[in-house]
């Protein structure tokens, strides 16, 4: 891919749109930066960027006409339907994003991860488990680190692996991994996919485009996930958490094990692992598939598994004050991974949730409300659907929150010695907080700041 001269759009000042810039004012592009917001420069990334040649525009896009740029990038946020990607098609330029860019400058081989929850966590892990078996790797994406950035100081002998969401695969045209990992397809993101069939094709695309010699790791015991393996040219290695394999990863008394046809490893004890849940596990599953596929032994393998305590506002554990404890997982923004969330403790909890909401139906999180909390604390754009789904199973104990603090005091105040106080906002936290990153870290922060 040659940029040398060429005009390019970048739609979306962020994290994304910022990186992109750059490395396309690198290869020598003329690179127009727009976004439709008022974005901030906290670390004066666009000021650099401007200073470099970059024409930055704000609260607004510039019109896209035939011959005005030859590639129009967009950021993962940026829908297909925003005018200048529509534009752009209809006048025959090429529209991609930040993964499909990466990927045309990768030499590394990749190890691509998606699915609706889990893929943080499995991502993180295939990366600390490739570096235990002594690869250079870089890991990123949709993890909060364009891949763009770095991609080139990777060579052939090195590995890539990325956390891919279905944004980003939304304009992936040619991106093929080595390995492709789907974790599980539950409903997400349907405000801007508009239905489970478009959201399940943009995460097909992970290992729809893969050839004999690549490998698709797909989730045996999610009828969604599994039923994608039909068709497919990579060759299909299922892990599975409640069927034994033939091939394929699974569990089988209380054991981890590898099967490749006549031929099985044992990688370690399920009781062994760091991380809690039967999600978790799932994790751990797919992870030790992908690294199986790429050759990697089992003693490193059963020795990052026994390690590996998970990351950050993913069930993290925050302190025990009084007697209960608080556990941050900012993470949870759809009603799925509050779900599982609240299974991965037997304890009663104290929920707080609400956020942006994306469409999603909290029925089924209701219900889970239902059998696990002891009280829940509501806030947000969602606030009132959640509390009103809750309502409709029966549960009553439900307090209102004007603001994040608010909420976390009345969590603090509802909960009983051996309780846990949860965030799992099962909602994007976009209504109040740039990011997950960022509700999380405020919880943390209000928590420590309370006395024993
Ligand atoms: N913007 C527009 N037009 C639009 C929408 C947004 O101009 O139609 C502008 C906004 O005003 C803002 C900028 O675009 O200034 C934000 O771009 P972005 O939403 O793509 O966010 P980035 O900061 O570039 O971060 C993106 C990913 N964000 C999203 O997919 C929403 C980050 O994933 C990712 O870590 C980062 O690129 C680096 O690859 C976050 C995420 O929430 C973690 N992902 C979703 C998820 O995991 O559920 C998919």
């Amino acid at each position: 891919m040659n940029l040398k001269g060429k005009k390019v759009l970048v739609i979306g000042a962020g994290k994304s749109g910022v990186a992109v810039s750059r490395f396309l004012c690198g290869k020598g592009a003329a690179v127009v930066l727009a976004d439709a917001g008022r974005p901030g420069d906290p670390r004066g990334e666009l000021e650099q960027l401007s200073a470099a040649g970059v024409q930055i525009l704000s609260g607004g896009y510039p019109g896209v006409e035939r011959g005005s740029f030859d590639l129009v990038v967009l950021s993962p946020g940026v829908p297909l339907t925003e005018k200048p990607a529509r534009d752009a098609l209809k006048h025959g330029i090429p529209v991609t994003g930040e993964l499909e860019l990466a990927y045309r400058f990768a030499r590394a081989p990749i190890v691509a991860v998606t699915g609706t929850n889990g893929k943080t966590t499995t991502t993180t892990l295939i990366g600390e488990i490739f570096k235990n078996a002594g690869k250079n790797v870089l890991v990123g994406g949709n993890i909060g680190r364009p891949l763009v950035t770095e991609v080139e100081r990777f060579g052939t002998g090195d590995l890539i692996v990325a956390e891919v969401s279905s944004f980003q695969l939304e304009t992936a045209t040619t991106f093929k991994p080595k390995v492709g990992v789907i974790l599980n397809i539950t409903p997400d993101h349907l405000d801007r996919h508009g239905t489970m069939e478009n959201y399940t094709a943009a995460k097909l695309k992970i290992v729809a485009g893969q050839e004999p010699g690549d490998y698709a790791v797909l989730n045996y015991d999610d009828a969604a996930t599994a039923a994608l393996g039909k068709g497919l040219r990579g060759k299909v290695f299922y892990f599975s958490r409640q069927a034994a394999l033939a091939e394929g990863v699974f569990v089988r008394e209380g054991k981890i094990i590898a099967g490749f046809g006549r031929l099985e490893e044992i990688i370690c004890r399920v009781n062994e692992l760091g991380i809690p849940g039967a999600h978790n596990l799932e994790n751990a599953l797919a992870a030790v598939a992908a690294a199986k596929v790429m050759g990697v032994e089992s003693g490193v393998l059963a020795d990052t598994l026994r390690k590996f305590k998970g990351v950050s506002h993913r069930l993290e554990f925050v302190a025990e004050i009084n007697g209960v404890r608080y556990i941050n997982d900012s993470k949870g923004t759809n009603p799925d991974a509050s779900i599982k969330a609240l299974e991965a403790y037997e304890e009663p909890v104290v929920l707080i949730a609400g956020g942006k909401n994306k469409g999603s139906d909290f029925s089924h999180f209701a219900g889970k409300v239902k059998e696990k909390a002891r009280a829940l604390v509501v806030l947000g754009q969602s606030a009132r659907l959640i509390a009103a789904a809750a309502r409709d199973k029966g549960f009553e104990n439900i307090y209102y929150a004007g603001d994040f603090r608010e909420a976390v005091q009345l969590a603090r105040r509802s909960a009983r010695p051996g309780d846990i106080v949860l965030l799992s906002p099962a909602c994007a936290s976009w209504d109040m907080f740039k990011s997950y990153e960022e509700r999380g870290d405020l919880f943390k922060e209000i928590v420590k700041g309370f006395k024993d």
